[in-house]
């Protein structure tokens, strides 16, 4: 099978390429990325050379190349991760999330009706569906009640890639899943930025009260339901797929603490961010029952080996901690403490 990966560069784009990699060694994997500050080459390296990988520089928004690249390279099935994916920038600025994650989308879903494309996998969240309170999980017939930008921009994608299976007959699949951790994340997300701070004893900024729930998932759990679900899902679907590892954000900053050694007056309260949802929880049901998947890791396992991989790769990150980069964290680090009531 020859498939696209948009986003192959990101988080959860590379290590989708390499378990694709490892678990069907006799496709052909195009990586298609456009490199923002959240995309990195050095995630595929260890693809260079592979007479089986290829890499292509462009913006899924390029109707003109996504039309090249599909026809040139026989492309079968799409898994679309390409995205602007920070919520907190979204509220910064939040045109570029119309652009790429709206339009784009429907730029990918338009050339593969031109072309036929056998199978679109629209890589989406749970966030889409808002807030919930203490108690119960989202099931893939929640409302739809995104809080932020980008939640709102992933919403409106999904609602585009449904209608060009229902209006046009294209064979699309959508997925929402929860927080994914793991190796190879842009540190501005929870896990990460808070391990990079931690190692230069920085300040680790906690938004509110830090009761905030989120629901843990291993991203190569997620490479592997992403696998069933590009090969098996049933067109015209949505599937949760969530890590049953619900945590406190303030829980968990304190046992990344606790793994590096570190003291809890690290940790610093700031202002919350506006619009913040307050529990994510995913009911994993229906990806169980018709997929037969579940999650291989453990939370506590899969966060130690997490936390292992950025000690040991400080080269993979460390341009992070100066800079532009570290003075756009620091500038949002002192707006929000500026901001808080405490
Ligand atoms: P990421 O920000 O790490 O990576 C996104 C990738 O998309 C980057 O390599 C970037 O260069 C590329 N990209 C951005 N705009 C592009 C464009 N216009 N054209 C081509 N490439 C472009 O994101 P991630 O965390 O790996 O998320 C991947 C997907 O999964 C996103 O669609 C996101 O919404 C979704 N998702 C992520 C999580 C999570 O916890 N990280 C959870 C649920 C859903
Ligand atoms: O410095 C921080 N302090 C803090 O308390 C940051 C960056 C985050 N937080 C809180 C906000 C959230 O409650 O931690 C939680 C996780 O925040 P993020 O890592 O920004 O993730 P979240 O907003 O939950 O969104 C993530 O999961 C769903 C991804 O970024 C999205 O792409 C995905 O769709």
């Amino acid at each position: 099978m020859n498939v696209l990966i948009t986003g192959g560069c990101g988080f959860i784009g590379s290590n989708l390429v390499h378990h694709l990699r490892a678990r069907r060694p006799d496709w052909t994997l195009v990586t298609l990325d456009k490199l923002t500050y959240a995309g990195n080459l050095e995630n595929l390296a260890a693809l260079e050379g592979d007479p089986k990988h290829i890499f292509v520089r462009g913006n899924i928004c390029n109707r003109e190349l996504i039309e090249h690249v599909v026809g040139l390279y026989r492309i079968e099935g799409i898994l679309h991760l390409a995205a602007e994916s920070h919520v907190d920038r979204s509220i910064l600025g939040p045109e570029v999330f119309v652009q790429t994650n709206v339009l784009g989308t429907q730029v990918l879903l338009e050339v593969c009706k031109a072309i036929g494309v056998r199978r679109f996998v629209m890589v989406s969240t749970d966030e889409v569906y808002g807030s919930l309170g203490p108690t119960g999980a989202f099931t893939e017939s929640s409302p739809l009640q995104p809080s932020s930008p980008y939640s709102a921009s992933k919403a409106a994608a999904d609602l585009v890639t449904l209608a060009y299976g229902r209006t046009f007959g294209l064979d699309v699949v959508v997925t929402r899943c929860s927080n994914n951790y793991g190796r190879y994340q842009f540190p501005e997300k929870l896990i990460p930025l808070m391990i990079v701070n931690a190692l230069h004893d920085k300040p680790l900024p906690v938004y509110g009260d830090g009761g905030n729930v989120r629901d843990w998932l291993h991203v190569e759990d997620h490479c592997e339901a992403l696998l069933g679900v590009l090969e098996r899902g049933r067109s015209g679907e949505v599937y949760n797929i969530g890590g049953g590892a619900e945590r406190k954000n303030l829980e968990l900053v304190r046992g990344l603490l606790k793994l590096l050694g570190k003291s809890e007056e690290l940790i610093r309260f700031v202002a919350d961010r506006p619009g913040h949802d307050r529990r994510y929880a995913i009911d994993p049901s229906k990806i169980r029952k018709e997929l037969g998947w579940k999650p291989a890791h453990t939370f506590e396992q899969g966060l130690a080996e997490t936390v292992r991989w950025y000690v040991d790769h400080p080269t993979w990150w460390e341009h992070v901690n100066s800079g532009a980069y570290r003075e756009y964290f620091d500038s949002q680090y002192r707006a929000r403490l500026g901001a808080s009531p405490g």
